[in-house]
């Protein structure tokens, strides 16, 4: 049977124990994941404490930039998902606050690992490998190969056929040049990445759009989270995925709670409740496929399987660090996107 918001609302009822009691008030909250995700954690949350809920959708790069500018005045109570870096970099300036939730212990090592090094202002609810979205009708059509490494994607047969994010405004592209940079070392990195954008047609804004061009067949090939595939090809699009044979990065999306919450305690249990089973099983619900954090989550089969896949040490300190982040786009900017195609 399909889970559904009241289905879901009923299951999150009945683990009484696993939810905080009943309480007026309200919360407010950036939401980094899809929009079916976003408004399924939202309604529940609303109908099962009586809570307010007022969410925003954002990627994570435009949600980062909104809490920067927000700073001195924050509307923000909660920051739910999104990629890990940029939630690294709003612990770093200031913009998030600890919080040590008791959930913590159900969390696995990965999602814990991100809380202690964000001295407990952020904490992991998912994680999700970097890789390529390809549409499966188009790619036979044009007789293109399905690429299998980060350097196929340099063959000129892709020339206008690929689309990647902007590292300026998505922390999925961040999550691509922060891999490549620790796969190749840097300068070959910007090397790969300047033969890169000679087969790239358009930089979107958003991480999420350039699989979502791949399935509605605007474009053949895409840099993209595989978790992203399975929930369009749910809707009936021809969608595969791959993840480079030759090493790949993974995401730890991520939760904070804001400096000058508004509404801290409504945050902090919003958070708990956040970091449960139950809720984390909205994430397939509203077929999106990451890992959830909590090892009690059921996992459900589309979730990609960590163990098939080769991933880098991706060093999320280093790269989530506000400086490296700085530096690693401006230099894009200036090698790589100023150049023409
Ligand atoms: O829900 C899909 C997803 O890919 O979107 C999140 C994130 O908002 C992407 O942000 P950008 O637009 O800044 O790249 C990911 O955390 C998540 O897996």
């Amino acid at each position: 049977m399909k889970p559904t918001l009241l289905t879901i609302a009923a299951a999150t009822l009945s683990l009484g124990a696993a939810i905080p009691a009943l309480a007026d008030g309200q919360v407010n909250i950036i939401c980094s994941v899809q929009a079916e995700w976003c408004n399924m954690v939202s309604t529940v949350y609303a109908r099962t404490t009586g809570v307010k809920v007022n969410m925003s959708l954002k990627g994570s790069g435009e949600a980062l930039a909104q809490l920067i500018a927000e700073k001195e005045n924050p509307k923000t109570d909660v920051w739910f998902g999104g990629t890990g870096d940029p939630h690294l970099q709003a612990a770093e300036q200031g913009l998030s606050v600890e919080y040590k939730s008791p959930m913590l212990s159900q969390l696995y090592p990965w999602a814990q690992q991100q809380a202690q090094q964000s001295a407990f202002k952020t904490v992991g609810i998912y994680s999700g490998p970097l890789g390529f979205g390809y549409n499966t009708e188009l790619v036979a059509k044009k007789k293109l190969p399905i690429p299998k490494t980060w350097a196929d994607l340099l063959n000129p047969v892709y020339k206008g056929d690929i689309q990647v994010a902007n590292p300026a405004s998505s922390g999925t592209a961040y999550t691509m040049i922060a891999t490549l940079v620790q796969l190749m070392g840097e300068d070959k990195a910007f090397d790969y990445l300047k033969g890169l954008h000679k087969n790239v047609s358009q930089y979107t804004r958003s991480g999420t759009g350039p699989i979502k061009a791949v399935a509605r067949g605007e474009t053949a090939i895409s840099v993209s989270f595989v978790h992203d595939a399975p929930g369009e090809k749910m809707q009936g699009f021809p969608v595969e995925t791959v993840t480079p044979s030759d090493g790949t990065g993974a995401e730890i999306g991520s939760m904070s709670i804001i400096k000058g919450a508004r509404n801290l305690e409504a945050a902090k249990k919003f958070y708990d409740w956040a970091l449960t089973p139950a809720t984390q099983e909205m994430g397939a619900a509203a077929k999106q496929f990451q890992l959830p954090s909590n090892k009690a989550t059921k996992v459900d089969v589309r979730v990609p399987d960590f163990k098939k896949i080769k991933f880098i040490n991706y060093d999320y300190a280093k790269y989530g660090a506000s400086a490296e982040r700085r530096r690693l786009i401006a230099r894009w900017e200036k090698d790589v996107n100023s150049l023409p195609r």
